[in-house]
């Protein structure tokens, strides 16, 4: 499934595109409330522009969920562990509907202590990360979750793929405004781009990826055919990344990216690890001061002369998308329909 260009663009209302997603995924094996909530999370990600994650997704969770590396009927099981921990157990579900198994227990304790984890593991995650922490953000927490993908980055300095594209989210109150989010890979790029790059027939810039004898390459076919990505930043990229397997596989429960086989599932593409999200209640240490200290950094990197801030192109996106529908590729809305 494509991204869209303006020749092939068609647009449809948010709820109709969540509504096509939801029955794909239960036809796939999605028991109706984890189809809701992966339908929900993959329209967003359509509906903000963020491609890698969006409906381009679709054909990798269906042949997940055919090939029975999933369980899409999982039923997380959450564990009330310490006054600040939460912890699930997602027995091989997805990591989305722990979370939102989770979710009110670990606000009254974010609410009563000031801060609290949610580790959660046995899980898969396939998806952006961003609306994991924006809802918590949009209530006036701060949000940091952390989640590891399959083997596939190379740690600076060594020679064979060891971490995931691991990626680090962040959402924090802004007075007057949206959240301040952002969402990033620790990889150079992530999967999902290089496959879309492969796909278009695009080049990688260097220092993305590496070929299967470990050479420097711009051919993205290259990197997924046996070759490899390599962190961003190069030894600091890798520390993070490395910090992302120890909370999000070591401290969770879940495994770190190299560890789990797959190959038993043909068509499996979703990674068994797990993730961490940590919640800070910033009215406990400054009222309601915290949200108006986050805009005061923000006009002050705006008056240094910045133009662009991490989460505006996805609310650029997701506003037009409100007046005009939510963008996708005719071909990719024919797939779907098909699905
Ligand atoms: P990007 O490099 O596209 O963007 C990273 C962050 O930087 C975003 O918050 C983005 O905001 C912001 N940003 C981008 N360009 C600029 C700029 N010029 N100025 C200021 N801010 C900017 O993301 P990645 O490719 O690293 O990751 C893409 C997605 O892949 C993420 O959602 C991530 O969660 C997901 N992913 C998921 C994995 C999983 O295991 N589930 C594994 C790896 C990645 P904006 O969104 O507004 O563009
Ligand atoms: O884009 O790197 C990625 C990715 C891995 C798992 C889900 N997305």
């Amino acid at each position: 499934m494509s991204v869209p260009d303006s020749a092939s663009t068609v647009r449809i209302p948010f709820t109709e595109l969540s509504a096509l997603l939801r029955g794909i995924f239960q036809r796939h094996g999605c028991s109706d409330s984890v189809a809701a909530v992966l339908a929900h999370n993959c329209a967003s990600a359509q509906r903000d522009g963020a491609h890698s994650h969006g409906v381009f997704r679709v054909p990798g969770y269906v042949s997940t969920l055919d090939s029975g590396w999933v369980d899409g009927k999982a039923e997380p099981r959450v564990s009330d562990v310490a006054s600040g921990l939460v912890s699930v157990d997602a027995f091989g579900g997805f990591a989305q509907p722990a979370l939102a198994a989770a979710r009110d227990l670990l606000l009254d304790k974010t609410r009563s202590a000031g801060v609290a984890a949610l580790a959660i593991h046995n899980s898969h995650h396939f998806a952006a990360l961003w609306p994991d922490v924006e809802p918590f953000a949009e209530q006036g927490l701060i949000a940091l979750s952390v989640v590891n993908s399959m083997t596939c980055v190379v740690p600076h300095g060594a020679r064979k793929p060891v971490f995931g594209t691991n990626p680090i989210a962040f959402a924090a109150p802004c007075e007057g405004q949206a959240p301040i989010v952002f969402d990033m890979a620790t990889s150079a790029m992530a999967h999902g781009d290089v496959q879309l790059a492969a796909r278009a027939g695009r080049p990688l810039p260097l220092g993305v990826g590496v070929d299967a004898a470990g050479e420097p390459t711009t051919d993205a076919q290259a990197v997924l055919e046996g070759g490899a990505l390599l962190p961003f930043g190069d030894h600091k990229g890798s520390a993070l990344s490395m910090m992302v397997e120890l909370l999000a596989a070591a401290l969770t429960g879940g495994h770190f990216s190299w560890e789990f086989d797959w190959t038993r599932h043909p068509g499996a593409k979703t990674p068994w690890t797990g993730q961490l999200l940590v919640l800070i209640d910033p009215s406990k240490t400054q009222g309601q001061r915290f949200a108006q200290r986050s805009r005061a950094l923000l006009e002050r990197m705006q008056e240094a002369g910045l133009s662009r801030l991490p989460g505006e192109r996805r609310h650029h996106e997701r506003a037009i998308a409100s007046r005009e529908g939510v963008a996708l590729a005719a071909e990719a809305l024919a797939q779907l329909r098909e699905l």
